[in-house]
């Protein structure tokens, strides 16, 4: 009932429109925060059904009033709902004063409105009454906060812009269109990244020294579709984020696992095969080889599961191979086809190994000589 669960009304209205997009069928999504306080979120996708769906209802009021109806109409063409609370559109319906919807679909504009969850419109032997003709399919929901329940009713703009930004960058054949007709907030901004999770590493590095351009894999197995991106930075943090169907896994995963083991397994036996490490020499650590890494892992899964204390940890554990195979396939051909670039960064790495090995040693010698003065 915070302002985060209310900015979060908006993202399950706009999630549903991008596993419209997901599905191949929406190319835009309008997002515009009201003068009243409202929120209204259009996609130009195939439109929510609208035909009699069971005991006479629309598929639209089963849709926006039953828990868990999200994807179950059409589950092959809706395959990758984020799928995180699955409760989407039906949780915001009751969670507003009133929630307006105009679907565009078969040369109609159907329309229905709910106040607190309830429905105004009549039905017409089970169908919504439209309001005009057109030649355009999408859908179009305008919803305004309840007050009685959230204890704060303004939607955060800076917060849905990153969140709309972020989603440009992880669907880049997508563009959102923000915007703000409050009052002294007139604005309007267009998110469109066509170079994806590249585009995304790039805004992460900005202003740091890069050492390469970055660098992109892609790949599919069973119906996962894997998408990486990476670059190093001369620095020394890791910055890793990990999504799952445009959910940000926060506590990680069994994607962001399969990628760190591969990656640094790959980094081990390429540098003894070059040399690089000798046989006396011990193998770099996982936080040796992503000392200055910036990496993007995006998986879409039909299937996600979601586990650990906010939900936000990638369970499925074939996972884990799918990423760990195509990290496998394509970063020793990179390191292959790049010899400046992958002697840089091994480079980096080995410094990372030498630091740590000279830190190693640095306490074990304080600690010894503390030993001694304390026994003396
Ligand atoms: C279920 C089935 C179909 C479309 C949708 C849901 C749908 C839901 C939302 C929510 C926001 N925008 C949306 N657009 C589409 C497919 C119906 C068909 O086969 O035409």
């Amino acid at each position: 009932v915070g302002v985060k669960g209310l900015n979060h009304l908006i993202y399950e209205i706009m999630d549903n429109s991008i596993d419209e997009h997901l599905a191949g069928f929406c190319k835009n999504i309008w997002v515009t925060l009201n003068a009243d306080g409202s929120c209204t979120v259009k996609d130009d996708g195939r439109g929510i059904p609208v035909e009699m769906h069971q005991k006479g209802i629309s598929a639209e009021r089963v849709v926006l009033s039953t828990l868990h109806a999200g994807g179950k109409f059409d589950n092959e063409s809706y395959k990758t709902s984020g799928g995180l609370h699955g409760v989407g559109s039906s949780v915001v319906n009751a969670l507003s004063n009133f929630l307006d919807i105009k679907i565009s679909r078969d040369g109609f504009i159907h329309h229905d409105r709910y106040e607190k969850g309830i429905p105004t419109v009549e039905l017409k032997n089970g169908l919504l009454p439209t309001i005009g003709k057109t030649r355009n399919t999408g859908t179009e929901i305008t919803f305004l906060p309840d007050d009685t329940i959230f204890e704060v009713t303004k939607f955060k703009a800076d917060w849905l812009k990153s969140r709309m930004h972020e989603s440009a960058y992880l669907n880049p054949g997508l563009m959102l269109h923000f915007k703000n007709l409050r009052d002294n907030e007139h604005e309007e901004t267009v998110f469109h990244e066509p170079e994806g999770i590249v585009a995304y590493v790039k805004e992460l590095n900005k202003g740091k020294e890069v050492m390469h351009a970055p660098i992109l894999y892609k790949g599919v197995c069973d119906n996962i579709d894997v998408e990486i991106a990476i670059q190093f930075v001369d620095a020394f943090e890791e910055n890793i984020l990990g999504f799952c169907n445009n959910i940000f896994t926060q506590e990680g995963g069994t994607h962001i696992a399969g990628f760190k083991t591969k990656f640094t397994g790959l980094i081990n036996t390429y540098a003894r095969d070059l040399g690089i490490l000798k046989d006396k020499d011990s193998n770099f650590t996982g936080a040796d080889t992503r000392n200055g890494m910036t990496a993007i892992i995006s998986v879409k899964h039909p299937n996600p599961m979601f586990e650990g204390q906010t939900k936000t940890k990638l369970g499925n554990s074939e996972v884990t191979g799918i990423v760990s195979n195509i990290v496998g396939n394509n970063l020793k051909v990179y390191l292959e086809d790049h010899p400046k670039e992958a002697e840089k960064i091994i480079e980096k790495m080995s410094m990372s190994k030498k630091a740590r090995e000279a830190a190693k040693k640095a306490r074990e010698l304080v600690l010894r000589k503390n030993s001694l003065e304390v026994g003396s």
